[in-house]
Order: structure tokens, then sequence, then C-alpha cells
């Protein structure tokens, strides 16, 4: 199985209606949609999600953020998917992240950043277990994987 990547669109990413805007973005790079859900993050998901950062002096604020409104939790696919997307995301805050990038595009906030996205093979894990069960996550090829994914060898 190729590897997986959890992405939120965030409240105030759902709130400026930029959900198109964000599934057009990884759509158009090739990944493959495997799972996705809108829904209303409790405070007690939003602290088993970000349970590495508790503790920190942000952890609050972040656990508030992401139970304040509905957002759209997806499962996204392809091999190096962590990497490309948190590339397509850029650096963690808007104010500085690169243009063309997500972030860099639509965000110039020091605290809202718009999406989430694991950072790595054992956070995916974790995070998508966290909002899928095993079943609600599809099994399937994209009819133009071979023209995405080729190789000329
Ligand atoms: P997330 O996890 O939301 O996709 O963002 P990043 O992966 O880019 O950033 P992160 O894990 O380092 O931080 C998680 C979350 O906490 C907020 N944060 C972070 C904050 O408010 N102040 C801070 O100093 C840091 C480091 C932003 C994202």
């Amino acid at each position: 199985m190729a590897e997986r990547t959890l992405i939120i669109i965030k409240p105030d990413c759902v709130q400026r209606h930029l959900i198109g805007e964000i599934i057009t973005r990884f759509e158009k790079k090739g990944l493959k949609l495997v799972a996705a859900k809108f829904m209303k993050i409790s405070e007690d998901l939003a602290r088993q999600h970000y349970a590495v950062h508790k503790g920190k002096p942000f952890f609050e604020g972040v656990v508030k953020y992401l139970s304040s409104a509905p957002v759209l939790v997806m499962v996204w696919e392809a091999q190096g998917v962590i990497d490309m997307s948190r590339k397509l995301m850029g650096s963690t805050f808007g104010y500085d992240a690169q243009p063309g990038t997500i972030r860099g595009d639509f965000g110039c906030s020091r605290g809202y950043n718009l999406i989430h996205g694991s950072d790595s093979p054992q956070s995916a894990d974790y995070e998508i277990a966290l909002y899928f069960k095993p079943d609600e996550i599809a099994d399937y090829n994209l009819a133009d994987s071979s023209w995405l994914y080729g190789k000329n060898d």
C-alpha cells in the first residue's frame, strides 16, 4: 500500500470558503483521496490529536482552535504523500510561508494556519486511526495512475 497522510482543512479555512481550492491543489498534484469526513472535532479529540505538544505553551490554544468550528478531515494516498503534502502546505504560519504554497498564498496569521498534515509515517498512522475506522478508507485505483506515477524506463 502506498503511503497515507491525514490532512485537515481547519476551521479558518472552512470559514474562508477555501475547501474547494485546497482539494483542487491536492487533486491536481495527482494525490489520491481515500477518505473524507466533515465534522466538528471535540476538545477531547483535539487533545489526542495534539498529544505530542502537551505541556507546550501553545497547546491549549491549538486545541481550542482545532475544536472551534467544523473541519474537513481527509486521508490522501501516494508514494511520498507526507512530504509532498507538507510542501504544498508551506511552512507552519502564513506570514513566512512561501508564495505558491497554501499557507503562503492564503494566510498571514501567526495563530491560524489553515491546514494540518501529518509530519511522519508514525504520526500519520496515529492520526488516521483517531478519525477513521479501517473500513471508512477506500481501496481503489485511479484510472490514470499509470500516467500520474509512470516511469519512462
Ligand atoms: P500542524 O501540526 O497544525 O499541521 O502544523 P505544523 O506541523 O506545521 O506545526 P507543528 O506541528 O510544529 O505545530 C502544531 C501546531 O501548533 C501551532 N504552533 C506551533 C503554535 O501555535 N505556536 C508555535 O510556536 C508552534 C511551534 C501551529 C501548529
